[in-house]
């Protein structure tokens, strides 16, 4: 069904890997096309879907960003739109309604620290390297980097990557913000899925809310405290608000059903 995503489910996990490798799987039309396809309304079933692991092919790169071959001749209104359109596929996936988390096996720039910064939750493998080089190009980022990274790692230190197209490491993605954890290379996709893991026993629920109500933090002219209490109150009317007040009553584990 897709051709430059390679979907893997393991036990309710899926595990979508970015597949070009050649071009360290850098994101052209099609991926995009494709990534729309699967976070969007066409997307996975989400009942028994526990979350989704995003990752790219290969040791070396996780996305090394868009695929330059295909933007350079675009005009001020196409490049407007090809942005536009990216941004779209990125607010799909920042909106998904399970927990989506990036595995960055390695480069991840332009596009690629774009992509990552709109997944829930990153761990970065001890090679991964982020970095916004778009000014070498020309450019600058399209696909909500100047907006994402300042949330991650404020305006000090998101101006001074933005402006020199400098990269950095795991360790310093981990102690600026931009990062959950580091792991060892190899260990990626597993740390991502040992966090869906640990979501996956929570309410589902109220999981998506939490998601919605953060969001709203950063959207303008949203309300977030409305949104909370409105979300807080429909996280009442829920089966599963019962059954977890029930089982700390009865000092045993949750069973929620997701509705
Ligand atoms: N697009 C297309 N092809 C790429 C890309 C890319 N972003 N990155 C790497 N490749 C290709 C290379 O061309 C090369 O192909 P080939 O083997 O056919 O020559 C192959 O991948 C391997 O790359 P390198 O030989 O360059 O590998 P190195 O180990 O020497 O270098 C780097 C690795 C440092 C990652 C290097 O490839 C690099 O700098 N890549 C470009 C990184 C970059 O500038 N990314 C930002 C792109 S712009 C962007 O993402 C904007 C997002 C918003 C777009 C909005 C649209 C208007």
């Amino acid at each position: 069904m897709y051709s430059n995503l390679h979907i893997e489910h393991r036990d309710g996990i899926a595990v979508v890997t970015i597949s070009r490798e050649k071009a360290l799987n850098a994101l052209n039309t099609a991926t995009m096309a494709e990534l729309r396809h699967f976070f969007g309304e066409e997307g996975p079933a989400l009942s028994g879907l526990k979350g989704v692991v995003l990752t790219g092919a290969g040791e070396k790169a996780f996305v090394a960003g868009a695929d330059i071959t295909e933007f350079s001749r675009l005009n001020a209104a196409e490049g407007a739109a090809f942005a536009r359109s990216g941004q779209q596929v990125f607010d799909l996936i920042e909106r998904f309604p399970r927990p989506v988390v990036a595995a960055v096996n390695g480069f991840a720039l332009g596009g690629g620290c774009e992509l990552a910064m709109a997944c829930h939750l990153r761990v970065a493998g001890e090679r991964a390297r982020f970095g916004q080089p778009e000014v070498n190009l020309g450019l600058i980022p399209g696909y909500g980097g100047t907006q994402r990274l300042i949330r991650y790692i404020g305006r000090t230190k998101a101006l001074e990557l933005l402006l020199t197209a400098d990269m950095v490491g795991a360790e310093e993605a981990l102690r600026l913000g931009l990062v959950n954890y580091v792991v060892p290379a190899g260990e990626e996709v597993a740390k991502a899925c040992e966090l869906i893991e640990k979501i996956a026993a929570k309410a589902p629920v109220a999981i998506a809310k939490v998601i919605e109500c953060v969001n709203a933090y950063f959207s303008p002219g949203a309300d977030g405290f409305a949104l909370e209490a409105e979300a807080f109150g429909a996280c009442c009317d829920t089966e599963d608000f019962r059954e977890g007040v029930s089982a700390f009553m009865e000092k045993r584990a949750a069973r929620f059903q997701g509705r």
